[in-house]
């Protein structure tokens, strides 16, 4: 990663600790910029509770000495902090998946009575593929199902033969669209196919934290 780049996602991560307050449950997403957000909430020494996204959320926060807690054993997240893979202005979309755990993001995220996202600059209007987690039995039937909107490309994994299996056991299908084409209605359309478990296409009321090149963040409202 560029030097410059984990500026930003460090300056937004901090900016977002202003939204956390003792004794909250904390939704806790996944990505680099995360990281860097668990990096800053374990060194303010806040008394939260952390529920995370992800197996790799959930050793970062171990590392740090968070307190964690299943999704099973809570009855409400209060707050959820995520990164995105690209924000669509405009469109009042946001776009998730590139480090495969949409499908528990969603979860959290659509949960918490608050959804913050943390993301540099670089992620606005960026042009990114609609992810989709499908049932591995249902993989023929999906992409050509898929093909109606766009270039289904099953995610092939880099350090390992096959398709990357995320957390759930399942595979991932990256759905190139151009930018421009994405319609926030292919949520609940992709999500009615048989055998897809979730979609990158997350819409919901956000907050948006944008690390600046200048050193500063800009915030906008996401109103889906
Ligand atoms: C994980 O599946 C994604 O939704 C991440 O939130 C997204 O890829 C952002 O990651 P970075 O902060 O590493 O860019």
């Amino acid at each position: 990663m560029f030097p410059e780049l984990s500026f930003l996602k460090k300056i937004a991560a901090e900016k977002a600790l202003d939204f956390i307050e003792p004794g909250m449950i904390v939704g806790v997403g996944s990505g680099s910029t995360v990281k860097m957000f668990i990096e800053v909430l374990s060194q303010a020494k806040i008394d939260v509770v952390c529920v995370p996204t992800s197996i790799d959320t959930e050793l970062m926060l171990t590392k740090y000495g968070l307190r964690i807690a299943s999704f099973l054993e809570i009855e409400k997240i209060d707050i959820a902090i995520d990164g995105a893979d690209s924000i669509l202005l405009g469109k009042n979309i946001i776009l998730k998946g590139g480090g495969g755990a949409l499908t528990r993001e969603k979860i959290i995220d659509y949960t918490a009575a608050r959804l913050i996202i943390i993301v540099d600059e670089t992620k606005i209007n960026r042009e990114y593929p609609v992810v989709v987690e499908i049932v591995p039995f249902a993989y023929n039937f999906v992409v050509n199902r898929l093909k109606r909107y766009g270039k289904p490309e099953l995610r092939i994994s880099r350090k390992k033969l096959g398709p990357v299996v995320t957390d759930n056991g399942n595979w991932l299908i990256d759905l190139h669209i151009p930018l421009e084409a994405i319609d926030g209605r292919f949520e609940k359309e992709i999500k009615l196919i048989p055998g897809v478990v979730e979609n990158g296409i997350f819409r919901r009321d956000a907050r948006v934290i944008i690390g600046k090149k200048d050193g500063g963040t800009r915030e906008i409202d996401i109103n889906a």
